[in-house]
């Protein structure tokens, strides 16, 4: 039984700095917001699964290679018929971040209820899923919403992408879940505004309580987190992140640290303090993956960045 299964589709990445063109150069690794915590949880120790439809071809045996290799139980992962689900990862014109997806009708995005394991999801420490999940199919979105009923610890990052979702239904994705939720991981502003149009961040999490969420995080950034557990509101600072390479995957580190250590017992302040050190050390790298802080180093920058 693992301390944390993590829900969702695990995707082929092919990124560059540049912006895209003909002749561009690519890097071909994996990534997926659910591959990206997942590798967090395990690295912070808990045992974890993916609950993921993989397709069953030479892509997709890398691609479980490289899951295994960053120690993630791939016991449920399904292997069908079907497509990849990929996304570019390069630059916009103006030299920003930007992604474009190749996913619609993919494998992962046929993941529905019959795939979810009732029994397992029950007696698992901690269920994550992100909105990702929910907007990718309707049938996904279905399998979201009967793990985290089942679930004891349903944690759930909102991960609002607007390329596949528009705002309106993001919100009831989040709504959808809110009264199963035990913690909700929103980035501030945008995703946290998602139910409340409020300029102040604790009015914003209150809104986000009344839905039935027992906690949420305000993800803000260089401002820190803002947790707000069953209206006990408690700032945590951020952390200088030693380096920054490449932002993408920072905030699924953050949810698939604090989903694992919630799992293991810590108490939710103190998963949260460990969340936000792994998310500043996992900017260090290229890519979702690029670099998963081991548990010594991520306790170490976090009494470093609280000294
Ligand atoms: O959070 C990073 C993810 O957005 C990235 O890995 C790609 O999963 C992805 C998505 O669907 O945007």
């Amino acid at each position: 039984i693992p301390d944390v299964l993590v829900i969702g589709e695990i995707l082929v990445e092919l990124s560059s700095t540049e912006p895209l063109d003909a002749g561009t150069n690519l890097t071909l690794n994996f990534s997926g917001d659910a591959l990206n915590s997942a590798a967090a949880a395990a690295a912070a120790g808990a045992h974890t699964a993916l609950l993921a439809r993989v397709p069953d071809d030479e892509l997709g045996d890398r691609l479980l290679e490289r899951v295994v290799a960053l120690g993630i139980d791939t016991s449920q992962v399904r292997r069908v018929n079907g497509q990849h689900g990929l996304y570019l990862q390069h630059a916009d014109p103006s030299g920003d971040r930007e992604f474009t997806y190749v996913r619609r009708g993919s494998a992962g995005s046929g993941l529905g209820p019959g795939d979810v394991p009732l029994d397992l999801v029950a007696r698992a420490g901690a269920v994550l899923a992100s909105g990702i999940a929910c907007a990718i199919s309707p049938l996904s979105a279905k399998a979201v919403r009967v793990a985290a009923s089942n679930s004891r610890c349903f944690v759930f990052d909102p991960n609002w992408r607007p390329r596949l979702v528009d705002a309106a239904g993001a919100a009831e994705h989040l709504r959808g879940l809110a009264k199963y939720t035990r913690l909700v991981t929103p980035a501030w502003p945008g995703e946290a505004q998602l139910v409340s149009d409020s300029d102040d961040p604790s009015a914003v999490s209150s809104a986000i309580r009344e839905l039935g969420v027992r906690a949420v995080a305000l993800t803000r950034g260089a401002e820190g987190v803002l947790l707000d557990d069953a209206g006990r509101i408690i700032e945590v600072p951020a952390i200088t992140a030693p380096m920054v390479v490449d932002q993408t995957g920072a905030g699924d580190s953050f949810a698939g640290t604090v989903t694992a250590r919630l799992a293991l017992g810590d108490e939710l302040v103190d998963a949260v303090r460990l969340g936000v050190a792994a998310a500043s050390l996992s900017v260090g790298g290229v890519g979702g993956t690029g670099h998963v802080a081991t548990l010594e180093e991520t306790r170490a920058h976090a009494a470093n960045g609280a000294a």
